[in-house]
């Protein structure tokens, strides 16, 4: 009995202890602990844990695969998430539905790190709502040892040889968009005719599809399963890291360029220690950390000293204006969306 009552006792100056510890307790009371809802394989290998450690808190990371799937997620009523990573044109939707926590710059003094031409984004010009993290493009992965090359056009993706061994990404703005692409639309279109030609095509394509992933395909390339993939520029340079044979080509008809961000959900529980995340992946070495590791471009002007090859060097991690001109950004498809999401669902189903 009177152990229990020993113990007892413990355990309730136990939260007292924490408090003088300096472990710190978070906005609301509990323990510190930031929730990042992220992109997989986003992160340089060291990020998470020196924020822990530098911060005294701990770091939660959950996987979303699109920017749909996020929304969807926050649209559900998600209300743990301290930090998310919308691409450009899901800032612009967030935003207009009030999902966003407008970002208090003064918390923010590592801002001033970032490249001017990443100050004033036409889908948050203000920088109100997102902090630009990394940008890149979508386009083929190939196995060199197993394609013929040279690779250059997206028709590669619709080539009866490639049967079985091709993947495309699980995601509606993304593989639309590239079909659309191919036809020569823009990825950004509202016709119901281009749409329905984009459709046909996708349809037609099919079965010379292994998987729709926009997670599996980079081990796919890796372990032979897909020569050919749909897929994001600095993801598929990093698997060639394990394989020298896997390589990235941006095609020649053009595809989706892409900014992601941090940004703070409105429900965020831990807002300063979220703000404290983001000024602390400022930082030009945390930063190029995060670039050499996932090869994506890195918008942090402070950092470029510490970035090396292939970040660096590699032509299609580092595309110039022309091979840029048939790339587009995603926009906010308004009134459309409702067709596009009819459409992508009548591809999958089929
Ligand atoms: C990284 C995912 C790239 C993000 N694994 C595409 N917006």
């Amino acid at each position: 009995m009177r152990y229990v009552r020993m113990l007892t006792n413990r355990w309730r100056v136990f939260p007292l202890l924490l408090v003088l510890s300096g472990i710190g307790l978070a906005e609301g009371g509990e323990a510190r602990r930031l929730n990042l809802y992220n992109w997989s394989d986003y992160v340089g290998k060291h990020t998470l844990r020196t924020f822990e450690q530098r911060f005294g808190v701990k770091v939660n990371q959950d996987l979303f695969a699109s920017n749909e799937e996020l929304l969807a997620k926050l649209q559900a009523g998600a209300r743990g998430y301290d930090i998310i990573v919308p691409s450009d044109y899901m800032v612009r939707i967030m935003s207009k539905l009030g999902l966003l926590e407008p970002l208090e710059h003064a918390k923010l003094p590592n801002l001033t790190n970032l490249d001017e031409r990443f100050r004033h984004l036409p889908y948050d010009p203000a920088g109100e709502y997102a902090i630009p993290y990394a940008w890149g493009t979508s386009g083929i992965g190939i196995r060199e040892d197993k394609v013929e090359a040279p690779v250059v056009s997206l028709g590669t993706l619709f080539d009866p040889r490639y049967r079985r061994k091709l993947t495309l990404l699980d995601d509606m703005r993304e593989t639309i968009g590239l079909a659309l692409k191919y036809l020569r639309y823009s990825v950004n279109t509202a016709d119901p005719h281009a749409l329905e030609e984009a459709k046909e095509l996708l349809l037609r394509q099919k079965p010379l599809v292994k998987a729709y992933s926009s997670t599996q395909y980079k081990e796919m390339l890796l372990s032979g399963d897909a020569w050919v993939a749909h897929g994001w520029s600095g993801e598929i340079t990093a698997a060639r890291r394990e394989n020298p044979h896997v390589r990235y080509i941006m095609p020649q008809e053009g595809g989706v360029i892409f900014i992601d961000n941090l940004a703070i959900p409105r429900t965020a529980p831990h807002k300063d220690l979220a703000h404290a995340f983001i000024n602390f992946i400022l930082e030009p070495e945390v930063s190029a950390d995060i670039h050499n590791t996932v090869l994506f471009g890195s918008p942090n002007r402070a950092a470029r000293p510490y970035l090396k090859p292939p970040l660096t060097d590699d032509p299609h991690l580092n595309p110039t204006p022309e091979m840029l001109a048939r790339f587009e950004f995603l926009e906010d498809l308004g009134d459309a969306t409702r067709l596009w999401t009819r459409t992508w669902t009548e591809i999958k189903a089929r």
